[in-house]
């Protein structure tokens, strides 16, 4: 059974004007639950805010109603002017630390109540009403529940966007996060109306020539060290331009050196901007890498986690990387 907090349902169920937010940079789970939350809550006639920091990156901008996402604060101000301040409700989908709420984050925090729904394991709590669960597979199943929990229908659109979430979020129902749970709510979305062939098309066979130009360097930097068990790839700045792909193209990337046999945890560093490294790691079995990831500040989940680095270069960060693994790992 869900453990949905009572007061966050009534909260939900009368709530007139909300706000959704996620993390930047948002991924599949967190578009697709903001969208697919949107529909459920239209659908039970309230106004809904769907913030976004930034547009919907190509990846993801087959999802319905994308062309809705507000990412003018000005907007904001106007939304809230008609509701009146009382009657506005913020709901934070997937993120894991108000930080991650990007630029808007003291806009966002000044509202009460302030729903967070996230299942990142070690979440830095914000917010006046949580629902945090870090066994789930994606904020998208949480989602899904709450709108059965208030009774809400879930239309095929949102059926879809919520599948988007789950889908991409447990590697097509590949990690460890997959639970009998997941497939139930997963076949009730089919029932609604998903056909997974086609999600699967638009996810997986979406992809520019750009990012397929950025993958051959990026593959062209992989290196393997303690015996095999760890393998690192990493991309910078200047390969980014070179390639002309973006940022968000590098998705999925990681999982190239983690589909190694040997390999027990993936490394991938990104250099977006010069100076500024972001990594991520993912590990098969025992190793927890949010661990190492809290060691540098950052976070997430036992099999999947990354931190950020500023002021520092590819070759530093590798280093350091390697030795907190080479240690973890004995
Ligand atoms: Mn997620």
């Amino acid at each position: 059974m869900s453990q949905i907090p009572e007061q966050i349902l009534e909260i939900v169920s009368q709530s007139s004007h909300v706000v959704l937010a996620t993390h930047v940079h948002p991924d599949g789970d967190a578009l697709g639950s903001l969208f697919g939350f949107a529909d459920i809550l239209e659908a039970e006639g309230k106004k809904v805010f769907r913030y976004l920091e930034a547009p919907v990156s190509h990846l993801y901008d087959f999802l319905p109603d994308c062309g809705l996402a507000e990412t003018d604060l000005g907007r904001l101000e106007s939304f809230v002017d008609q509701a009146g301040v009382e009657n506005v409700i913020v709901i934070s989908l997937d993120c894991g630390d108000s930080d991650r709420l990007g630029k808007a984050k003291q806009e966002l925090l000044r509202f009460a109540p302030f729903v967070v729904i996230d299942h990142h394991y070690g979440h830095r709590s914000f917010g006046s009403h949580l629902w945090l669960e870090s066994e789930r597979s994606s904020t998208g199943e949480m989602v899904y529940e709450l709108a059965q929990a208030i009774g809400a229908e879930v239309s095929a659109k949102a059926a879809f966007c919520l599948y988007v979430a789950i889908s991409t979020d447990t590697g097509s129902f590949c990690y460890e996060n997959t639970s009998p749970r997941t497939f139930r709510i997963v076949a009730d979305l089919v029932e609604a109306g998903v056909k997974p062939n086609e999600v699967a098309g638009k996810i997986y066979d979406n992809f520019t020539l750009e990012r397929l130009r950025l993958m051959k360097m990026v593959l062209a930097t992989l290196e393997i060290y303690g015996g095999g068990q760890i393998a690192m790839i990493w991309v910078s700045a200047e390969m980014f331009a070179r390639s002309g792909a973006t940022s968000e193209d590098v998705e999925g990337f990681i999982n190239y050196p983690r589909a190694l046999k040997s390999v027990r945890v993936a490394v991938f560093l990104k250099e977006s901007e010069k100076g500024v490294i972001a990594v991520s790691l993912r590990a098969k079995g025992t190793c927890d890498v949010a661990v190492i990831a809290s060691d540098f500040g950052g976070g997430g989940h036992r099999n999947a986690a990354g931190f950020r680095v500023s002021d520092s270069s590819i070759e530093d960060v590798q280093g350091k990387v390697l030795d907190a693994l080479k240690k973890a790992l004995g």
